[in-house]
């Protein structure tokens, strides 16, 4: 899955038109490296973000979801947590959902069940403006399954399919360094419930941590997570280095699958 972003602080100032050809090309180049999804989000995410306008939201994100729609034969994912911007996004051609609130938003829910789309469950502790402050947790691996169990017990009741749900920690939303590293090892527990499993690991902070390398440096770091989070048995990478973490999962998947012994 690559990164698309499409908040106005990831595009220079170019205007709409400019940002969205842009934003098309960067899903092409994407395409080309060999994504299956390109995840397109208008929302930042970031600690301490602005909050941003339902209006505001759909703006960004529909028309270019029709034209990556139009342009690209790839699944187009919206990264939202806002009900309308789901339904139009399924209008726009979307083939997946992405909600870091894991539909929590009141309307959320019914609105993501109406699309009949696979919707990723993510956990966070917090919101996005303070989640980073203090996060805290008895059992961090224990809380967050039961989270994520419990969000797709409450959208399964909601009519929407268990194939169609996917589970993700959450990797930075409310989480020490430690806390990281504990659901990356815990990883292949999560996965034994039987839902495919989505990571989000690429330049995150907690490789700063590792490393101490600044976001524009952490390409090596964002690649042995990637490796070590499919080896525990995630189904789905969200990258933004599509390119590499290519190869690196072509390499993982050479060890993996033995070939067949030879007469
Ligand atoms: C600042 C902080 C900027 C965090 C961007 C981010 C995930 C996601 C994001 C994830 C799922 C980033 C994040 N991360 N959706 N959206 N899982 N499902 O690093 O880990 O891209 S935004």
């Amino acid at each position: 899955m690559g990164v698309l972003n499409v908040t106005p602080d990831s595009f220079s100032d170019g205007g709409r038109h400019d940002d969205r050809r842009r934003a098309l090309a960067h899903a092409k180049r994407m395409v080309d490296e060999g994504a299956d999804i390109i995840d397109v989000g208008g929302e930042s995410t970031r600690p301490g973000a602005a909050p941003v306008s339902e209006a505001e939201e759909l703006d960004r994100v529909i028309p270019v979801v029709e034209a990556i729609t139009r342009e690209l034969s790839v699944m187009v994912s919206v990264d939202t947590s806002t009900p309308v911007v789901m339904r139009e996004a399924a209008k726009a051609g979307a083939g997946m959902l992405n909600d870091v609130r894991a539909l929590g938003r009141p309307g959320a829910l019914e609105a993501a069940a109406e699309t009949g789309l696979p919707v990723c469950l993510m956990h966070m502790q917090g919101e996005p403006g303070t989640m980073q402050a203090e996060p805290q947790y008895g059992d961090v691996v224990a809380e967050v399954k039961a989270f994520l169990l419990e969000r797709a017990r409450v959208a399964e009741a909601a009519g929407m399919a268990r194939e169609n749900l996917l589970l993700d920690p959450g990797f930075g939303f409310g989480k020490t360094l430690d806390h990281n590293l504990a659901l990356l090892r815990a990883l292949p527990r999560l996965a034994a419930h039987g839902y495919p499993i989505l990571a989000g690991l690429s330049r995150k902070s907690m490789l700063g941590l590792v490393t101490g390398r600044e976001v524009a440096d952490r390409l090596a770091g964002s690649l042995a997570l990637a490796m070590l989070a499919a080896q525990g048995g995630a189904a789905v990478i969200r990258v933004h280095d599509v390119a590499e973490t290519r190869d690196i999962l072509k390499v993982l998947s050479a060890v993996s699958h033995e070939a067949p012994a030879k007469e």
